[in-house]
């Protein structure tokens, strides 16, 4: 263990410059979806033959007693499935394509004709074996496809295999429509699997179909597919287009393009590619954030060179806002990255790149324009380097950079990284050695997850209890909490597919005293405190309530949050949906119905906290997700992610939504490094503006919004950054919508007026391929205008200026 000091002073020291085919989609704004709720096809009857499949499995996710039950909805439906149980043989001959969608479909659940639903989770399980498939496994909403971590199962198409992809989590309709909104398309996992395309024939095969938005993720996956050939068509991931989202620890061997890519922004990190042709092809997006990226052998790494010949002038009208490519390493590559940003491409920021402690020592070209010129050689690390709009200080635009630049490499303070020099991460723990026997349910110890009884007192107990080795775990329910719970300085904690911890009551009633529902740790201590598959929201209103309070300090990696959401309203159980909520932009809002007010904060990180959040959706609801009427809804919520840590933290695919102060602020920060962020200013705003209803609290420096001039300047921050130091922000996607959700605003890009704001002190602050859209000012610098925030903006950085494909783009700002 590290001690807070120390850890401070590793973070005070710098290490500068480490040397460590398918149709173009058009980005469209999300509307939220109001699609009328058809029932759901009727039940599968459970297969018959079922054997003892747990048997067959060592890995404690097959072994453990199953007590997950849904609070707010049929009691008697099964959450968690094993395919074996469905007569699924995994025997590498029997098609087992039925069985398999059988587990998945049994019971009353989200499928085709229902947009969504919380009430009717599903984890399904497969045991090691091989899947013989001929169709694809629909992946219905809210479905966990997981499968043995300690001996990946593989799904193997057949010869014959017909369909658009081996796994589909958002099937097409004959007319061309989807079942599911593809950006409200939440709440699924696949991991711990093998693809395998090698039986088909070259010219055809996908492993997965990912049309998904938030709180999705793929992990530990192998894609195995046909290598070479110039009549390869196989990919690993097909996405299309979608909102979210995080994927990491994916291989990819053979295939025409390992991965092809198009979603408005998302994470990718550690994943490898060997003998692609092109590893990774994006198709369109507004950001991307690409980390730890290895590729052997292929003849192109990122193919991000899309669209068409601009009418205007010879160069390519964008169809990819901008990617990040950091920490990653290619091998035996002719191109490293093939673009087709140029100086007459339309619009003028699209196709922005921004590449940062890259290894092209194993590639012939490291950037090439699709016209085939060398824009930057191979054979060399690049460190710090760009195609784009660049700010070098303030607003001092050294202007655009054609054939790219080679930059003056960011400071990144050590406690940041590895010892690589990259910058540091850890995976989702998946407790792959950990017996069964280890997993103590916290129903087992009285807590009843029923959504109405207070299990406050029967979860402190089961923290308390947990011994050395041991693992806590919430079986699905939702678990009321009416009291601060303190979480011990070293537990680990998972859920069985996001089971619901909400708080409820009188102490988290007064909007001026904030009280923390799961207080982790005491200030200042240390020690190692891990959480996944969680949510965590309110039963009705609750505007004195911290949902998470992290205070604890610790070596890298031993503190996080991993597929661990907070989600406020819209869903049954919250009281906070759309039969009280509903919007109601005729009218006159300045006294919101205290009964739709959610949470006073989302998460807080105080002075000694250190974590990583990966994957970690910070949503206040803007449409209901259970009632019939899926309407949007006003839930006002204080605000969102507040950092005050002293020690690194790291935020790997991480996004806050519709929160009414701000979604993401940073006081007096030190350490800090976002990859992607991405946020959503409240629909209903400037009706009322951000300072209703909640009261400023100047002991968190809650923004004040006193040097607005009107409405659309009191407008939620999507990052606000005051007094800190050493922030690092790679890739970022801040939107505004709407104004009083009407949408005219949305192409005037005069939604609101500011979205970042940069304040008092603070130094060291870089941020990299940073997208806004309809906020008049990217970026709004104070630093130096005399005093602590809230003062007249010394500059600011304009939309109008970095027009890109859907938002405006900007390579880099940097203080
Ligand atoms: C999604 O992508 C597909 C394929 O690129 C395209 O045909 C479709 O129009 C897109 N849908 C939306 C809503 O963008
Ligand atoms: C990358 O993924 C591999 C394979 O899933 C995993 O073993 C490794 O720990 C991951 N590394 C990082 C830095 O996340
Ligand atoms: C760029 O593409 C968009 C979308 O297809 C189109 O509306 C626009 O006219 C194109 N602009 C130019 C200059 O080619
Ligand atoms: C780069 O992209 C352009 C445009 O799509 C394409 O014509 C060219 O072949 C690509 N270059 C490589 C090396 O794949
Ligand atoms: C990439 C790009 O075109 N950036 C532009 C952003 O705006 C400034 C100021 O107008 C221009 O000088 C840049 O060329």
């Amino acid at each position: 263990m590290i001690s807070f000091t120390s850890i401070a002073l590793i973070c005070a020291l710098r290490l500068a410059g480490f040397a460590g085919a398918a149709p173009a989609a058009i980005a469209q704004v999300p509307a939220p979806a109001v699609v009328p709720q058809v029932p759901a096809p009727a039940a599968n009857p459970v297969g018959t033959g079922v054997i003892d499949a747990a048997a067959e499995s060592g890995y404690w996710l097959a072994n453990i007693k199953r007590q997950g039950t849904v609070a707010y909805g049929d009691s008697g439906f099964k959450v968690f499935r094993n395919v074996k149980d469905y007569g699924a043989k995994g025997d590498g001959a029997t098609d087992d394509t039925a069985a398999i969608n059988r587990a998945i479909s049994d019971g009353n659940r989200c499928g085709k004709g229902c947009d969504s639903s919380t009430v009717t989770p599903a984890l399904v399980y497969f045991p090691p074996g091989t899947y013989v498939v001929s169709k694809p496994i629909i992946q219905y909403y809210y479905t966990q496809l997981v499968g043995d971590a300690t001996s990946l199962p593989v799904i193997k198409a057949s010869a014959a295999f017909a369909g658009m992809a081996v796994i589909d989590a958002d099937p097409y309709n004959d007319d061309g429509s989807n079942w599911f909104t593809n950006q409200n398309n939440f709440f699924r996992q696949i991991r711990n699997f093998v693809i395998d395309l090698t039986g088909m024939p070259p010219t055809a095969g996908a492993g997965i179909h990912w049309q998904v938005a938030q709180a999705t993720s793929l992990q530990n996956i192998r894609f195995e597919m046909i290598q070479g050939g110039a009549d390869n068509r196989q990919q690993g991931i097909f996405m299309d287009n979608g909102s979210g989202g995080f994927m990491g620890d994916l291989t990819f061997n053979g295939g025409n393009y390992g991965a092809f890519l198009g979603s408005q922004q998302f994470t990718t990190r550690n994943v490898t590619f060997n003998n692609c042709n092109t590893a990774i092809f994006m198709n369109w997006n507004w950001g991307w954030t690409l980390k730890g990226v290895t590729v052997n052998n292929c003849k192109v790494g990122l193919d991000m060179a899309n669209g068409s010949p601009s009418q205007t002038g010879a160069g390519i009208n964008q169809t990819v806002g901008s990617v990040l490519l950091m920490d990653s390493k290619f091998t035996g590559v002719q191109v490293g990255v093939n673009t087709s940003y140029s100086a007459d491409s339309v619009p003028i920021s699209g196709g922005s790149l921004y590449l940062d402690n890259v290894d092209f020592g194993g590639a012939s070209v490291a950037v090439q324009r699709n016209t085939g010129e060398q824009i930057l050689a191979g054979g060399a690390v690049v460190q710090s380097w760009a195609q784009g709009s660049i700010y070098k200080s303030g607003a001092t635009n050294s202007g655009r950079q054609d054939n790219g630049v080679t930059l003056e490499p960011p400071n990144k303070p050590a406690g940041l990284l590895a010892s690589d020099g990259s910058v540091f991460a850890r995976s989702k723990p998946q407790y792959e050695g950990v017996p069964a026997s280890a997993f103590v349910s916290v129903k087992s110890q009285g807590a009843k997850g029923d959504g109405v009884t207070d299990d406050t007192a029967a979860i402190q107990a089961a923290m308390n209890a947990i011994t050395d080795g041991q693992i806590l775990y919430f079986d699905h329910g939702a678990y009321i909490i009416t009291d601060t719970v303190k979480v011990p300085n070293n537990i680990k904690i998972t859920g069985e597919i996001l089971p619901l911890i909400l708080a409820s009551g009188a102490k988290f009633a007064d909007e001026n005293n904030l009280v923390p529902v799961f207080q982790v740790g005491e200030a200042g201590q240390t020690g190692a405190v891990e959480m996944s598959d969680l949510i965590f929201g309110t039963a009705g209103n609750a505007p004195g309530a911290t949902l998470m309070q992290w205070n604890l300090n610790g070596k890298a990696g031993d503190n996080g949050l991993w597929d661990v959401h907070f989600r406020v309203g819209g869903y049954a159980g919250t009281k906070l949906q759309s039969d009280t909520c509903s919007k109601s932009p005729q009218s006159d809002r300045s006294t919101p119905n205290p009964a739709c007010i959610g949470a006073g904060l989302l998460f807080h990180a105080t002075q000694s906290a250190s974590a990583i959040l990966e994957n970690t959706w910070f949503w206040v609801a803007d449409h209901e997700l259970d009632l019939g009427d899926h309407n949007q809804i006003d839930i006002f919520n204080g605000r969102g992610v507040l950092l005050e840590s002293q020690n690194p933290m790291w935020l790997y695919g991480t996004s806050s939504e519709h929160n009414v102060l701000y979604n993401y602020q940073l006081n007096k920060a030190k350490c800090v490094f976002m990859g992607l962020i991405q946020t959503e200013t409240p629909y209903y705003q400037s009706n009322p503006t951000a300072l209703v209803p909640f009261k400023a609290q100047t002991a968190i420096n809650d923004p004040m919004f006193s040097d607005c001039t009107d409405n659309s300047c009191k407008k939620s921050w999507g990052l606000r950054i005051v007094d800190s130091e050493d922030v690092l922000v790679y890739g970022a996607g801040l939107y505004s919508f709407f104004e009083n959700y009407a949408q005219t605003c949305v192409s005037g890009q005069d939604c609101q007026t500011n979205m970042v704001a940069i304040e008092g002190t603070s130094s060291n602050v870089h941020l990299f391929t940073l997208s806004t859209k309809a906020s008049v000012n990217m970026v709004t610098n104070y630093v130096g205008g005399g005093g602590p925030g809230n003062n007249k903006a010394v500059n600011s950085v304009q939309d109008i200026d970095n027009r890109s494909n859907f938002c405006a783009t900007l390579a880099l700002w940097t203080l």
